[in-house]
This record gives structure tokens, C-alpha cells and sequence, in this order.
């Protein structure tokens, strides 16, 4: 075969390699949780922050794609461990109704998550804030310098975590960290922040490992269908997985709570769907019963647990342990991650670049900000 001319072969090491910012972003998740625990620390944040808490009083979590599945997963957490009502509203669904939300969730603390804050929904909500007094709003961001911050009374930011891909990885998991930290401060639970902080050191070798296994699974079975199933808070971390596979390769995804999936959904299992289990300890032992019954349906399995079983190994195509024994919600950020290397993995093997993914913008800007739709409702 002719060689190719010199410069087309030196013009191909300049091409980017295709999802080397995202698996770099995955890879680095350690050290950027790391580092978050070591700023919250060390700048005091936490102290700072859990003033917000007094008196407690119920929060509303406002934001969008991969922010707004981290706010469902931290008001979930929040509620249960700070006894108080936590809730979360996509900005555009604020936006529709603001005060309706207000007067149905009581809230008087506002978190407006945001990774760019710069995401025009989530910049009108914090407008609209801006000139409610009984409200203090916190900006959480990875952005230094945001309109965001410029209009909430409080923010905390996560620089070191920001990513330069489109898709939202290590910046979902220390965003996700911070809050849990912030909220055991709060809740004084001193055993889920060590475990918290400690969470890099278990983490690093078990990710090299992890993604292996996920690399090789991807690279032998092709699925047209992608099912992400989890309960309690796993089922927003079931949400934030089928985002991660439906921006990084373009595939049809979908999250269910684990024991709906027998009510109608199961109509999809087949040997081309690919149906994830987060497991939960609750559930688990039901989860597992499903799991066999779809295995046995012929659909492919992959279930991501603590702790497997022998009739989880029997039941599973791709079986992933996370094997740490801190307290299940400090387990969370690490949950996240299979789907993310499952996300990269069917991508690049499909041709595609999960680093600028089709149709993807890493920030949503809408048009001008002054056709504001609850301006012109009157909302
Ligand atoms: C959130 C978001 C991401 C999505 C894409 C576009 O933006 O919707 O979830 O993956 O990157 O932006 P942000 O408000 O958190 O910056």
C-alpha cells in the first residue's frame, strides 16, 4: 500500500485523540476529590457554609443536566440527615413558576448549581431570587469568575474540579462530595466525613481495575438499548448515569426506579439491552431477584454493587464491586463512575468523541436574557 505523504502522517499526531480530555477528567477524580476536601478544609468553607443552616429551615436545589441529578441526589441525602425538607426543580421548571415553587416547598435557603454558572436558566432563576430578602441563595460552581457568583449572596467554588470536556464527570462527583460534607458537618456526623475524605485512597486502585473490565465488556457486546435502574437516591445517580451514555455515544437511554421496571418498561428487555443495576442496601435483596428475572428474560446485565453474591455473579453479564465499607452514602461519588467509563467506552467504540459530543454544547445560552419567559408571563 503507498505510504501516506509526510504531512497528512505528521497531521494525524496533531489530530486530538479522541476522548483524551474525558478519560483524563474520570481518571483524576481522586485527586479532585482530594483536593476539594482539602480546600473545604483548609479555607474554613464548611464552618462558613453550616451557618446556613441555622436556623434550619427547608432548601430548594435549582439547576440543569448533570447539576440538576446532583441537586435531586443531595436533597435526598439532605432530608434524611439533616431532618429537613429538601427539594429539586430543573431552573426552567422555577422558571414557569416561581412563586408556586416557593410556596409549595417553603424554602428560604436556595442552592443554584451550576459547573459553568453560566447556564442562562439557572442565571434567570438566580435573578428572580435576587429580589426575594426572605431568600439566601449559594452559588456552587467550578467556574473562578461567573455571573452566577455575582448574583447569589454566597459561593462556593470548585475550580480544580472543572473539566474541558462537555460532559460533566469529576466536577458531578466533588460538587456532590462538597455537599455531603458540608451536610455531615452539619448533621455533626464525624464518621461520614472521614469516610468522605478518605474516599481517594480506596478509590485510586480500584478504578484502574474498574475500567478495564468495562473497556473489555464495551469493546465484545454491541446494545441498542441502555436501562439504568436504582432506588432512593440511586435512582437520581441512575438518571445522571443514562445522561452520561446518551451524551458520550449518542445511545438511547433510560432510569427507572429498580422494582418499576417490572411495570411495563420490562417490555424492552432483550438481548440487545443493556440493563444497569446500582444496588442498593435497602433493596437489596429484591433488586437481586429482578436481576435474575431479566437475566433469565435474555436481557444483558450489569449490575454495580457493594458487595457481590453468588447469585449476583450467576445473574450478571458484567458484574463491578465498589468493596468499601464506609457508610453507603459516602459510596456515592464512586458510584457514578462505571457509567462514565461505560459512557466513554461504547462511545469511542461507536467512532464517536465523548469530548465534544454530538449536538452538545458544553454551556446552554439561550437568547437574549430579555425575553424572559416568567417576564412575560407575569409569573
Ligand atoms: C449543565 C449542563 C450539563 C450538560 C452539558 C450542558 O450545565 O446541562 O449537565 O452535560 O454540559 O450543561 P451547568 O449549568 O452545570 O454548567
Amino acid at each position: 500500500m503507498r505510504k501516506k505523504p509526510r504531512a497528512a502522517r505528521e497531521a494525524r499526531n496533531f489530530a486530538p485523540i479522541p476522548a483524551q480530555h474525558t478519560l483524563s477528567e474520570i481518571f483524576s477524580q481522586p485527586a479532585a476529590w482530594r483536593e476539594t476536601s482539602r480546600q473545604l478544609e483548609q479555607r474554613g468553607m464548611l464552618e462558613q457554609l453550616s451557618k446556613l443552616f441555622f436556623p434550619r429551615s427547608p432548601w430548594l436545589f435549582i439547576a440543569c443536566g448533570s447539576s440538576y441529578y446532583l441537586s435531586q441526589v443531595v436533597a435526598t441525602l439532605w432530608t434524611g440527615q439533616l431532618q429537613v425538607s429538601c427539594s429539586a426543580v430543573p431552573a426552567s421548571e422555577f422558571l414557569f413558576a416561581p412563586k408556586e415553587t416557593l410556596r409549595r416547598t417553603g424554602a428560604q435557603r436556595v442552592a443554584l448549581v451550576s459547573r459553568s454558572g453560566e447556564t442562562t436558566e439557572v442565571l434567570r432563576a438566580a435573578r428572580l431570587l435576587e429580589a426575594d430578602r426572605s431568600i439566601v441563595t449559594l452559588g456552587v460552581t467550578c467556574n473562578a469568575d461567573s455571573p452566577l457568583e455575582k448574583l447569589c449572596a454566597r459561593t462556593l467554588k470548585l475550580t480544580w474540579a472543572n473539566e474541558k470536556s462537555t460532559v460533566m464527570t469529576r466536577s458531578f462527583t466533588s460538587m456532590l462530595l462538597a455537599f455531603e460534607q458540608l451536610g455531615a458537618k452539619v448533621a455533626d456526623d464525624a464518621e461520614l466525613i472521614s469516610a468522605l475524605v478518605g474516599l481517594p485512597e480506596k478509590v485510586e486502585p480500584w478504578l484502574e481495575a474498574t475500567a478495564g473490565k468495562i473497556q473489555d465488556f464495551a469493546g465484545k457486546r454491541r446494545f441498542t438499548d441502555f436501562v439504568f435502574l436504582g432506588q432512593g437516591a440511586h435512582y437520581w445517580m441512575a438518571q445522571e448515569a443514562a445522561l452520561k451514555i446518551t451524551e458520550m455515544s449518542s445511545s438511547y437511554a433510560q432510569a427507572y426506579h429498580t422494582l418499576e421496571f417490572r411495570h411495563g418498561p420490562r417490555a424492552i428487555a432483550s438481548r440487545d439491552t443493556l440493563i444497569t443495576f446500582l444496588l442498593s442496601e435497602a433493596a437489596a435483596e429484591e433488586e437481586t431477584l429482578l436481576v435474575s428475572e431479566m437475566k433469565e428474560l435474555g436481557a444483558a446485565t450489569f449490575v454495580v454493587a457493594n458487595h457481590a453474591t453468588k447469585t449476583l455473579e450467576r445473574a450478571s453479564d458484567l458484574l463491578i464491586e465498589l468493596r468499601l465499607d464506609e457508610p453507603e452514602f459516602a459510596r456515592l461519588a464512586p458510584l457514578a463512575i462505571p457509567a462514565q467509563l461505560l459512557g466513554a467506552a461504547v462511545g469511542l467504540r461507536k467512532g464517536l468523541d465523548p469530548d465534544t459530543p454530538k449536538n452538545l454544547s458544553r454551556v446552554v445560552t439561550l437568547r437574549r436574557d430579555g425575553d424572559d419567559p416568567a417576564k412575560r408571563r407575569g409569573a
